[in-house]
C-alpha cells in the first residue's frame, strides 16, 4: 500500500536521524555554515551550539531581516558618566551604516542639587508626542534606567528644559537606521545636543527673596500645563554676600512679545540696586546679566492674553572684580 510504504520510509529516516544523534559528530566542522554568519559554532556531545560573535547580538523581530541570518550587529554604544557641574553632550557625529546607536549618559550633581537639562538642538525622525520607536531621547529621572519616571522625546520640536527631582539623571539616545533609504540623510535625522547644569531646585511660586549663593528661578506654572499663568506679576530679590555680584543666565525664554522691540505684553525686567539692566520679551534667550552689586531683582509681568513656556534662569554669586 502506498501510504504504508511512505510511512515506513519516513519511520526509517527518523530512526536513522535518531541514531545519528547518538553518534558524536562535530557539526561545526562538518558544516561550517550551520550557524549562519557572524556566529561561533561550538561542538557539544550529541549536538552543537551557536553563539553570536563579539559585537553581535541574537536577532529577533521582523525589523532585523535585512541581511541577517541569526545575529545582528549590536548597537554602537556611547555616552558616559558626567559629574562636572556643567557640561555638554549629544548624538555622535559619526555613525556606521545600518548600525543602531545606543548612548547613555549618567549625570550626577552634588547631593542636594538638581540637574537642569537644556536641549540646544533636536531633530529625530518620528512625531513628537507619538510613538518614538526607532529614534528617541529618553530621560530617566533618577540614578538608573529602572527609574520609573521616564520621558521620551522624538520629532523636531526642541523639548522644554528638564529639571530633575534629585541629583541624578540618565539620558539615553537611541537611533536605528535600519529603514534609512538614503544614508546621506541619516545623520541629519538623528541629531540632538544638550547642556546641563547642577543648580539648586528652582523655587516654585511667584517671587521671593533668594539668599543662597546659587539658585534657579522659574516662571510660575501653577496648573502645570507648560505655560505661565496669565495676569501674573512676580518679584524676586536675590541678595548675595557684599563682596560678590550676581550672574544670571537664562536657560530658556519664551514670553509673549517680540525680542528687541518694546515689551508691550509680557516681560521680565531686571534691575540691580543702581539701575535697570534689561527688559526682555519674545523668544530670544537673553544674554547673561551681571549685577554691579550684591542685589538683583527680577520682575516678571504677564498680561491676560497669550502665555508661553516662560523662563528658567540660574544665577550664581561671583566674586566682585575691581
Ligand atoms: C558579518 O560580519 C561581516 C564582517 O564583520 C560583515 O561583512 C557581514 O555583513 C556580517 N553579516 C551580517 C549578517 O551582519
Ligand atoms: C559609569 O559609572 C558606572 C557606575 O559607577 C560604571 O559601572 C560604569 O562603568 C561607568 N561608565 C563609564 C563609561 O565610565
Ligand atoms: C570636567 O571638567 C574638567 C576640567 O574643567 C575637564 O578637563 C573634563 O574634561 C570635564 N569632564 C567632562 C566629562 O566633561
Ligand atoms: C541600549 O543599551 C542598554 C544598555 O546600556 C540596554 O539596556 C538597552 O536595551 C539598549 N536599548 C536598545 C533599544 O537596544
Ligand atoms: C540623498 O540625500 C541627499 C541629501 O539630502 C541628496 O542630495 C541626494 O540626492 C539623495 N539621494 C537620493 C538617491 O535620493
Ligand atoms: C522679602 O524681603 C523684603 C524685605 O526684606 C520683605 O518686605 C518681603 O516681604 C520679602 N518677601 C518674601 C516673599 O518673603
Ligand atoms: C556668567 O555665566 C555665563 C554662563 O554660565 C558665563 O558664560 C559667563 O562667563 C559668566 N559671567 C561672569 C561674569 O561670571
Ligand atoms: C537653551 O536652549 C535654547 C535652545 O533650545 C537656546 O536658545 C538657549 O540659549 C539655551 N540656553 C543656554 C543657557 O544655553
Ligand atoms: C527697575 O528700574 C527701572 C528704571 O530705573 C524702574 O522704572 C523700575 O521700577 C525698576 N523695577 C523694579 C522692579 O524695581
Ligand atoms: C485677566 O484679567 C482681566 C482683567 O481682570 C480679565 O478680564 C481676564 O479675563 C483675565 N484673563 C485670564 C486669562 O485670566
Ligand atoms: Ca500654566
Amino acid at each position: 500500500m502506498k501510504i504504508g510504504l511512505f510511512a515506513n520510509l519516513f519511520w526509517g529516516a527518523l530512526v536513522l536521524w535518531k541514531g545519528a544523534e547518538h553518534t558524536e559528530v562535530d557539526e561545526c566542522r562538518e558544516n561550517p555554515t550551520i550557524c549562519g554568519s557572524n556566529t561561533t559554532c561550538s561542538n557539544t556531545a550529541g549536538s552543537f551550539t551557536c553563539q553570536c560573535k563579539e559585537g553581535f547580538i541574537p536577532s529577533s523581530g521582523p525589523e532585523w531581516k535585512l541581511g541577517v541570518t541569526f545575529c545582528k550587529r549590536s548597537a554602537l554604544t556611547c555616552g558616559g558618566n558626567l559629574s562636572n557641574l556643567t557640561g555638554t553632550f549629544g548624538s555622535p557625529e559619526r555613525a556606521e551604516r545600518n548600525l543602531p546607536v545606543n548612548c547613555s549618559w549618567a549625570i550626577t550633581a552634588p547631593t542636594g542639587k538638581v540637574i537642569i537639562l537644556n536641549f540646544t538642538s533636536f531633530r529625530l525622525n518620528g512625531w513628537s508626542g507619538r510613538i518614538c520607536r526607532y529614534y528617541y531621547v529618553k530621560i530617566f529621572n533618577g540614578d538608573s534606567t529602572s527609574s520609573s519616571a521616564e520621558h521620551t522625546y522624538c520629532g523636531r520640536a526642541v523639548p522644554a528644559p528638564f529639571v530633575s527631582s534629585a541629583n541624578f539623571l540618565v539620558v539615553r539616545f537611541f537611533a536605528d537606521p535600519t529603514f534609512v533609504k538614503n544614508w546621506s540623510q541619516y545623520l541629519s535625522i538623528a541629531v540632538f545636543s544638550a547642556t546641563y547644569w547642577a543648580a539648586d531646585k528652582p523655587q516654585q511660586g511667584c517671587g521671593g527673596n533668594l539668599t543662597n549663593p546659587t539658585g534657579a528661578l522659574i516662571s510660575p506654572d501653577i496648573n502645570q500645563d507648560g505655560k505661565y499663568e496669565p495676569n501674573t506679576t512676580c518679584l524676586w530679590t536675590i541678595t548675595v554676600p557684599p563682596n560678590a555680584v550676581i550672574n544670571l543666565t537664562f536657560i530658556s525664554f519664551q514670553l509673549d512679545g517680540i525680542s528687541g522691540l518694546p515689551c508691550i505684553f509680557d516681560y521680565v525686567q531686571i534691575n540691580d540696586s543702581r539701575s535697570e539692566l534689561g527688559t526682555f520679551c519674545g523668544w530670544m534667550v537673553p544674554r547673561p546679566v551681571v549685577s554691579s552689586g550684591n542685589v538683583l531683582t527680577l520682575h516678571f509681568s504677564a498680561d491676560g492674553v497669550l502665555s508661553h513656556r516662560g523662563f528658567l534662569a540660574i544665577y550664581e554669586a561671583v566674586p566682585m572684580t575691581t
